[in-house]
C-alpha cells in the first residue's frame, strides 16, 4: 500500500498556485486511492515560523489553512489532515536527521537564499557580514521536511515543483541514516503536479506565493468573483497582438493559458493557445476569470460554510488528526530509536 504525504504552510489563505500545484492533487489522491492507501496532509506551521510570524496572525492562518484544506475535498475520515506542532516527534526526527545531514547540501539549497532575497550572491552573502540574517531554522528547514516525510514512512509525496531539491535531499538523508543504522524508511518518490509552478499575476517570472507583499499577484481560493475578475484584469501580459504560448517570450501570457488550461486539466498548452488566438487581451483575461470563478465556486461556498461551523468544529477535527499522526509518526520512532540504540 502506498503512503502518501504532503505539507502547507500556514503562511496565508492558500492561493491557485497552492491549490493547481498541491491541493487539488491531495484531492484527487484521495480518491483514487485504494482502501488500504493512507494518506497524510499537514499544516506545517514548524515550517512557517522559520521566518517570524505574529502570533496572533499565525492562530488566524493555521485555522484557515484547515478549514481550506477541507473545502477542497480532503476528508478527516478517510486522509489524516493535522498541525505539525501537535505532533512532536517531527522535530525529535529532525534532530536525529540534522546529525548525519550535510551543511554543504543545506548550503546549496534555493529556497533559503531567495527567502533572503540573496540569490547568486549567496556563498559571499554566507561568508561575509550579513551570516546573522541567516537563521539555523531557515537553513536546515529541508531536514524539517525529511524528517516530516520519513516520520510516516511516506512513500509517495506530491508537490509543486519548488520542492523537488528537499525531496532529493530527503532521500540522500535517508540513504545516511540507513547506512548507519539499517533500513528503516522507503525512499519517497516525488509526485510532480502537472501545474508545476503557476506565475505571480504582476511579475510573470516569479511563481505566485501566499508571502508576495502584492495582494493582485494572487488569486485566493476565498476571493470573490469580483476580485477574482478584477486581479485578471490587472495581470501583467505584453503589447503583442493575439494569444500564442511561449512562456520565455511572452510569460504573462503564457501563464494565462496555462492557468485556463489547468483549470480544466488539460496540459496540451500550446492548443489551448490556438483555440484562444484571435482573443484580445481583454477577452483572454475575462475567459481565465470565468473558468476559475467557476471552479473555485464550490471551494468557496464550502469555506464559508465550515467557517460558520466555528472554531469548536475545526478544534475537534485538528485534535483527532494529530492523535492519528501521533500514532503513526511514533510507530516509525520506535523503529528509528531502537535502531540507533536509544531509548
Ligand atoms: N506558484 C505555485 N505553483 C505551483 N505550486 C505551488 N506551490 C506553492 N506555490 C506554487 C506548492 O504548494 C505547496 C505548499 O506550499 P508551501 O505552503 O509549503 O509553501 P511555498 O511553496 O513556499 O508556497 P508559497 O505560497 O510561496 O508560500 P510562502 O509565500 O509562505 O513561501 C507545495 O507543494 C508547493 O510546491
Amino acid at each position: 500500500p502506498k503512503v502518501v504525504f504532503s505539507g502547507i504552510q500556514p503562511t496565508g489563505v492558500p492561493h491557485l498556485g497552492n491549490y493547481l500545484g498541491a491541493l487539488r492533487q491531495w484531492a484527487d489522491l484521495q480518491s483514487s486511492a485504494s482502501p488500504s492507501d493512507k494518506l497524510i496532509f499537514s499544516i506545517v506551521d514548524l515550517h512557517a515560523i522559520t521566518q517570524r510570524q505574529a502570533p496572533e496572525a499565525l492562530r488566524l492562518h493555521r485555522r484557515e489553512m484547515l478549514a481550506a484544506i477541507l473545502a477542497v475535498g480532503i476528508d478527516p475520515n478517510r486522509s489524516i489532515v493535522f498541525e505539525q506542532s501537535r505532533v512532536p516527534q517531527h522535530a525529535e526526527l529532525m534532530w536525529i536527521l540534522s546529525c548525519g545531514a550535510s551543511t554543504g547540501y543545506l548550503s546549496r539549497m534555493t529556497q533559503w537564499k531567495s527567502k533572503l532575497g540573496v540569490g547568486e550572491d549567496a556563498d559571499a552573502f554566507a561568508s561575509g557580514n550579513n551570516t546573522p540574517r541567516l537563521k539555523l531554522g531557515l537553513f536546515s528547514y529541508p531536514v524539517l521536511q525529511a524528517a516530516d516525510i520519513l516520520v510516516h514512512r511516506a512513500t509517495e509525496v506530491p508537490v509543486g515543483e519548488d520542492q523537488a531539491q528537499h525531496l532529493e535531499f530527503t532521500r540522500e538523508v535517508a540513504g545516511t541514516f540507513h547506512s548507519s543504522y539499517g533500513t528503516v524508511f522507503p525512499l519517497p518518490k516525488t509526485v510532480l503536479s502537472p501545474a508545476r509552478r503557476v506565475m505571480s499575476l504582476r511579475d510573470p517570472l516569479q511563481k505566485m506565493s501566499k508571502s508576495d507583499p502584492q495582494p493582485p499577484s494572487r488569486i485566493l481560493l476565498i476571493d470573490t468573483p469580483e476580485e477574482i475578475s478584477k486581479k485578471f484584469q490587472k495581470a501583467v501580459t505584453d503589447s503583442e497582438e493575439g494569444v500564442t504560448y511561449d512562456p520565455r517570450a511572452r510569460p504573462g501570457v503564457s501563464n494565462l493559458v496555462q492557468i485556463y488550461a489547468h483549470m480544466q486539466r488539460r496540459t496540451d498548452f500550446h492548443n489551448v493557445a490556438n483555440e484562444l488566438k484571435d482573443c484580445t487581451m481583454k477577452e483572454l483575461k475575462d475567459k481565465v476569470a470565468g473558468i476559475v470563478i467557476e471552479g473555485l465556486r464550490p471551494i468557496r461556498d464550502e469555506y464559508e460554510r465550515i467557517s460558520k461551523e466555528g472554531d469548536r468544529y475545526l478544534e475537534i477535527v485538528a485534535e483527532e488528526g494529530a492523535r492519528k499522526a501521533r500514532e503513526s509518526a511514533e510507530e516509525t520512532m520506535v523503529l528509528v530509536r531502537h535502531a540507533m540504540g536509544l531509548a
